[in-house]
């Protein structure tokens, strides 16, 4: 049966068994106990059914949270495809639209029948199709970001992107702050960067994509992106979550458009970084985003300035690149990333994830350029399975980076 089975996470004083009937009902076909027997007849294909309740310790954050003693499950319910269309809003709001306003209920996972994944488009290109559009195949990407950006001309902002590119970045993005504006309007960054990137190819070899900003109102963004690939952009960056995981489906489904795009995880954490409500970071920034046609997913790694648990950003990992109908979407683990913390982040993630870094390029003694060459030697020193240290002694741009962030290396 095509269906979909929501897993969430309750927290209740109460029977947790009750209030899981109590959602598989409220949620579907209200009432059942006081409907006549034909009606009830009529109705079971549109039922909610408890699938699974598995019980849980008690967890003492979460009690202190509440200030009382709560018992937690986690439950699992079917909701037939039958109740709703195929698509993100009805299927969210179906499975914890009025449900996550309890406030103690957090959607750990979707899982959907092969026929309504057949609905959902997946990423356009994935990991296979940007690596055919750069010819690298067999290592770690390495991205850098644009900073320090807004107030500054376009002669800055194309300085700045080719000093990255020369650096031996095999992807550059805007700042996902950069909107529309008029010293660095979207169409303009669009020509001059890709005018620098390949002067920047000509001269060293060195092919960069760059990935500019996609923003702007909902219904004005499919005309933006069409324009942007008639000037030959090369990736979109796009802050779903402050427009919705069905417009970026738009966007990829969109043939005029044929871009690849990558999600910005900015507003995410509003949505998902409690453990007691919300929606979990695996569903959210893995699952959904490449279900939708995400191509790249940012998402804070276990290790920079601003960290999810390691769990949370293995299993996002783990959804983003899992045996699916879908391509896959490359995992780019993400902020206060510097090239000491490559071993890890290769250990963690493996070849196929983009490591990304703003301030761990920028914020090299040898500004931007330093910044790449240090990055792509780390990953060539983990790939040839040295250590950072003495991969250093061959390498000053790694030498710089390390004596000022320090190196990280796997421990055995
Ligand atoms: C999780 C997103 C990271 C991001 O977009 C960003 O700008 C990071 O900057 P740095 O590397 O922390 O300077």
């Amino acid at each position: 049966m095509s269906q979909v089975v929501a897993t969430y996470l309750l927290h209740d004083e109460k029977d947790l068994a009750k209030k899981a009937e109590g959602i598989a009902l409220g949620l579907t076909v209200g009432s059942w106990t006081d409907l006549p027997q034909l009606e009830q007849e009529q109705l079971k294909k549109h039922k909610g059914i408890v699938e699974r309740i598995d019980e849980l310790d008690e967890d003492e954050r979460v009690n202190a949270y509440f200030g009382k003693r709560l018992k937690r499950a986690l439950v699992s319910i079917s909701y037939p495809s039958i109740n709703f269309s195929s698509d993100f809003p009805a299927i969210l709001t179906t499975t914890f639209g009025k449900l996550s306003l309890d406030g103690t209920i957090k959607l750990i996972d979707l899982t959907f029948s092969d026929e309504l994944k057949r609905q959902f488009p997946g990423p356009r290109f994935g990991i296979d199709g940007i690596r055919e559009k750069l010819g690298v195949f067999d290592r770690p990407l390495v991205m850098s970001i644009f900073k320090a950006v807004i107030g500054r001309d376009l002669h800055y902002m194309t300085e700045q992107l080719k000093q990255q590119a020369l650096g031996g970045v095999d992807l550059v993005k805007d700042d996902e702050i950069l909107f529309d504006n008029d010293l660095t309007p979207f169409e303009k960054r669009i020509v001059a960067g890709k005018k620098v990137l390949q002067d920047v190819y000509e001269q060293t070899g060195q092919r960069t994509l760059y990935a500019v900003n996609l923003t702007g109102k909902t219904l004005e963004l499919k005309e933006k992106a069409k324009r942007a690939a008639e000037l030959g952009a090369d990736v979109l960056l796009f802050n779903v979550f402050t427009y919705g995981l069905d417009v970026l489906q738009a966007l990829r489904e969109d043939d005029d458009i044929r871009l690849p795009i990558m999600a910005h995880p900015s507003f995410s954490g509003a949505i998902a970084s409690s453990h007691v409500y919300g929606v979990s970071y695996a569903l959210l920034l893995g699952k959904l985003l490449r279900m939708a046609g995400a191509d790249f997913s940012l998402f804070p790694s276990p290790y920079g300035s601003v960290a999810l648990e390691k769990e949370q950003t293995l299993a996002i990992a783990y959804e983003l690149t899992k045996e699916e109908p879908f391509a896959r979407t490359f995992p780019v683990p993400s902020a206060g990333i510097h090239p000491g913390l490559v071993p890890l982040l290769m250990h963690d993630f493996g070849v196929d994830c983009i490591i990304n870094a703003g301030g761990g390029v920028h914020g090299h003694p040898d500004g931007a350029i330093g910044g790449g060459q240090a990055f792509r030697a780390a990953v060539a020193a983990v790939l040839a399975g040295r250590s950072l240290h003495e991969a250093a002694e061959e390498n000053e741009p790694l030498k710089k980076a390390i004596a000022l962030w320090g190196a990280h290396e796997v421990k055995k």
